[in-house]
C-alpha cells in the first residue's frame, strides 16, 4: 500500500456538499493499489454508554487517471454533521487513514482523529442555475456573424469574407444580423448565446471598452439590443454578456483623465499605476492586461472602481433582463470582488449564471461564493489532444477525463462550459487537419458529456481558421459553402441530447474499455433509469471490438438509424469503421 499517494481533504473536491442534505466525499488512492475502502463515519455527538457510534459503508471506484485511483461515497447524515475516516484494504492489509493519519485499527476514543465536515449549512451549498444543465450555447463575436445594417458600419469596411481578417479588420457585424439569423440558430437547437464584449469600445473584439453603459455604435444601439434579448427569450434562448473588468480600454474617461492630468486625476487610483507621468515604452508602468498598453489593469480593490463595476454588472441584467455574465481574464481579479460581484447580480435575478474564463484549475472560485462555472479549457485540452491531433491514446484520453472530473465537485461539473475552441483558439476543423471524421467525433463526445457544451460559431458548418485572427472569420450564410454534413451531425446529436436526458448534463460517464491499440473507446452514460452506450473509433481502420458488459437480454436500440435488437449472446460484438462511432440505448 503506498501511503504517499492517499489523500483527502474536506470541504474541496474531495467532500462537498451536493445539495442541502447530502454529502459527497472522495479519496484518492495510488492506482491498482487499494482493493477495497469503507468510510467510517458517525455524528460526533452520537455516543451511547460512552461509545461513539462510528458506521462503515463501501466505497465505489468512480475513475482513474494516470496515476490515482478515486473513491466515492454520497452519504446523508442525519443532523447534517460528519467526522469520517476511510479503512483501506489490500491483500492481508487493513489501514484506517483519518486526519491524524495512519492506523492499524479505527480509533474510537476520540473524535478528534477523523476528518471533519463540521455542519452542512444551506448557505454555503454550491448552487448553480438549473437552466444551465439543459443549456447548448452558441457563442457569437458579433464582428463577425451578420452585417444586417450596413449603415452602422465603421469606417472601411470590407465586404462580408472578402479577406482573411487581420488584428484590426471590420466587416460590419451587428445585432440586426443576429436577429436576420436567429431562426437559424433555433433551427440548430441550441438555446443560449455567448456574446464577446459588446460595449463601446475601439477594436473589432471589443475587450478594450471605452464606455460601459454603451453599446458599440457599429453593432446597434440599447433598443436593438432589446430586442435581441427579448426576441432570443421568446425563442426560448438565454443570453450572456462577456464582463471585461479586470481591465479597461485606453480611452475609458477615467483612464484618460489620469493620462491627462497625472498625479492630480482623481482617478489615479483606479488604476496600478508604477509612476508619473505614464508611458508607454518600453513597457507600460502601469499594470496591464498582459504587456498591453490598450488594456490599463483596473484596481478592483478600489471601493469607487468595485461600485463602478457592479454598478455596470447589474445595469444590463436589471434593464435589459440578461441571463449570465463570462467574466474576462477572471482570475487576475481579486477574489473579494467577484464575491461582492456574485451577492450583488444573485440579488436582482438569483438564477443568472457566473462564468468565469479560467484556463487552469479553477477549485478557489467554484465553492459556491462566486462563480458558478469556469470555461472548461482542461476539458478541451484533453479532446484535442485525442481526437484532432492524436497526441495520446484512448487509455490516456479517458484518464484526462476521469482527472478532470474528479478536480471538481459533481455539481460543479454538470454545469461546466465544455467547449471544442473558441474566438482564443485555432478552429476545430483546422486542428483536426480538416478531418471531417474526427470533428464528428469531437462535437459526439462533446455533446454527450456532462456539462453545459458551447459551440463556437461556424465550427458546426466547418469553418476553418487558425490562432487569433484567423479563427475569427466572417461566418459563411451561402449554404453551398457550408458543411452541410458537419451540421447535420450536430443538429442530430444536440436533438438527441435533448430526448436523451442520459446524453445530458446529468447523465454519469463510466469509462468500460479505453484500448490503445484499437484506439478505442466504449462508455455508458446513466441517468435515472435510461443508459446509453457510445462506442467510438478513433483509428483509421475498421475494428470488431467486444462489449466487455453484459448485454444479455437486453434491447438495444441504435439511436442513429432508429434500428433495434435484442441482444442474445453473451457478449455483444460490433463492427466500426475508421473514425465511426455506434450510440445505443440500453433497456
Ligand atoms: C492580442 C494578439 C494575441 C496576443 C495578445 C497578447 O492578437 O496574439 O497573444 O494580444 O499580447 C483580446 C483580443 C485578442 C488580443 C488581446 C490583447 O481578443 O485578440 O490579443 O485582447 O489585445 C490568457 C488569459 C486569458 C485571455 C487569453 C487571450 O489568461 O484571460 O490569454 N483571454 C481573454 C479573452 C481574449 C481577450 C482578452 C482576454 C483580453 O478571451 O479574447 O483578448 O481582454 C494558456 C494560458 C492562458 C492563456 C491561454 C491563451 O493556456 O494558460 O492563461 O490565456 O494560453 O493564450
Amino acid at each position: 500500500m503506498l501511503k504517499e499517494a492517499i489523500y483527502h481533504r474536506p470541504k474541496d473536491n474531495f467532500a462537498y456538499a451536493y445539495n442541502e442534505k447530502t454529502l459527497h466525499i472522495r479519496l484518492r488512492t495510488k492506482k491498482n493499489d487499494i482493493e477495497t475502502v469503507y468510510l467510517l463515519y458517525a455524528d460526533p455527538y452520537e455516543w451511547v454508554n460512552g461509545v461513539w457510534q462510528l458506521n462503515r459503508a463501501p466505497m465505489v471506484k468512480s475513475g482513474s487517471d494516470d496515476l490515482f485511483d478515486y473513491w466515492f461515497i454520497e452519504v446523508v447524515p442525519p443532523y447534517r454533521r460528519l467526522r469520517y475516516g476511510f479503512e483501506l484494504t489490500a491483500g492481508s492489509e487493513t489501514i484506517v487513514y483519518t486526519e491524524k493519519g495512519f492506523y492499524n485499527e479505527a480509533p474510537t476514543d476520540d473524535t478528534a482523529y477523523y476528518f471533519c465536515f463540521p455542519f452542512l449549512n444551506k448557505i454555503d451549498v454550491f448552487h448553480a442555475p438549473e437552466w444551465v444543465k439543459d443549456t447548448i450555447w452558441y457563442q457569437i463575436f458579433p464582428e463577425r456573424f451578420a452585417n444586417g445594417n450596413p449603415s452602422l458600419n465603421p469606417e472601411g469596411t470590407l465586404p462580408w469574407g472578402s479577406e482573411e481578417p487581420t488584428p484590426t479588420s471590420f466587416f460590419g457585424g451587428d445585432f440586426e444580423g443576429i436577429i436576420q439569423h436567429l431562426d437559424y440558430l433555433v433551427e440548430l437547437g441550441i438555446n443560449g448565446i455567448y456574446f464577446t464584449p459588446i460595449f463601446y469600445a475601439p477594436s473589432n473584439h471589443k475587450y478594450d471598452t471605452i464606455d460601459y453603459f454603451e453599446i458599440d455604435p457599429h453593432f446597434g444601439d440599447k433598443q436593438t439590443f432589446k430586442k435581441l434579448v427579448d426576441l432570443c427569450h421568446q425563442k426560448g434562448i438565454r443570453v450572456m454578456l462577456d464582463a471585461v473588468f479586470n481591465h479597461c480600454g485606453y480611452y475609458f474617461a477615467p483612464f484618460q483623465d489620469v493620462l491627462k492630468n497625472g498625479n492630480n486625476s482623481k482617478y489615479k487610483d483606479w488604476f496600478h499605476i508604477h509612476e508619473f507621468p505614464l508611458r508607454t515604452v518600453p513597457r507600460p508602468n502601469y499594470d496591464t492586461f498582459a504587456f498591453v498598453e490598450q488594456m490599463p489593469k483596473l484596481n478592483t480593490e478600489n471601493p469607487e472602481v468595485k461600485q463602478y463595476l457592479l454598478d455596470v454588472a447589474t445595469y444590463w441584467i436589471r434593464e435589459f433582463d440578461i441571463d449570465g455574465w463570462r467574466l474576462d481574464v477572471a482570475n487576475e481579479v481579486d477574489h473579494q470582488f467577484w464575491r461582492e460581484f456574485r451577492q450583488a447580480v444573485k440579488a436582482i435575478k438569483p438564477d443568472v449564471y457566473i462564468l468565469g474564463e479560467i484556463w487552469h484549475d479553477a477549485m478557489p472560485w467554484l465553492r459556491g461564493d462566486q462563480f458558478d462555472a469556469v470555461m472548461n479549457y482542461p476539458f478541451t485540452n484533453g479532446v484535442i489532444r485525442f481526437f484532432a491531433k492524436d497526441e495520446i491514446r484512448a487509455e490516456q484520453f479517458a484518464n484526462i477525463i476521469m482527472n478532470v472530473l474528479h478536480s471538481y465537485p459533481a455539481n460543479v461539473n454538470e454545469v461546466a462550459f465544455n467547449l471544442l475552441g473558441s474566438h482564443d483558439t485555432p478552429r476545430i476543423l483546422t486542428t483536426c487537419n480538416n478531418d471531417v471524421r474526427k470533428v464528428k467525433l469531437l462535437f459526439l463526445f462533446q455533446l454527450s458529456f456532462t456539462g453545459s457544451p458551447c459551440i463556437y460559431y461556424g465550427d458546426e458548418i466547418g469553418m476553418t481558421g487558425g490562432q487569433d485572427p484567423g479563427c475569427r472569420k466572417c461566418m459563411i450564410w451561402d449554404e453551398s459553402k457550408q458543411n452541410r454534413d458537419i451540421l447535420e451531425h450536430v443538429k442530430k446529436l444536440i436533438s438527441l441530447r435533448k430526448t436523451h436526458p442520459a446524453l445530458g448534463s446529468r447523465g454519469n460517464i463510466t469509462f468500460i474499455d479505453a484500448n490503445n491499440e484499437t484506439n478505442h473507446l466504449i462508455y455508458t452514460k446513466t441517468y435515472k433509469h435510461e443508459t446509453i452506450l457510445v462506442m467510438i473509433n478513433n483509428n483509421n481502420k475498421n475494428i470488431e471490438v467486444t462489449v466487455p458488459l453484459s448485454l444479455k437480454g437486453k434491447r438495444l436500440t441504435n439511436l442513429w438509424t432508429n434500428e433495434q435488437f435484442a441482444v442474445e449472446a453473451k457478449t455483444l460484438r460490433a463492427n466500426i469503421p475508421p473514425y465511426g462511432f455506434l450510440l445505443y440505448q440500453v433497456e
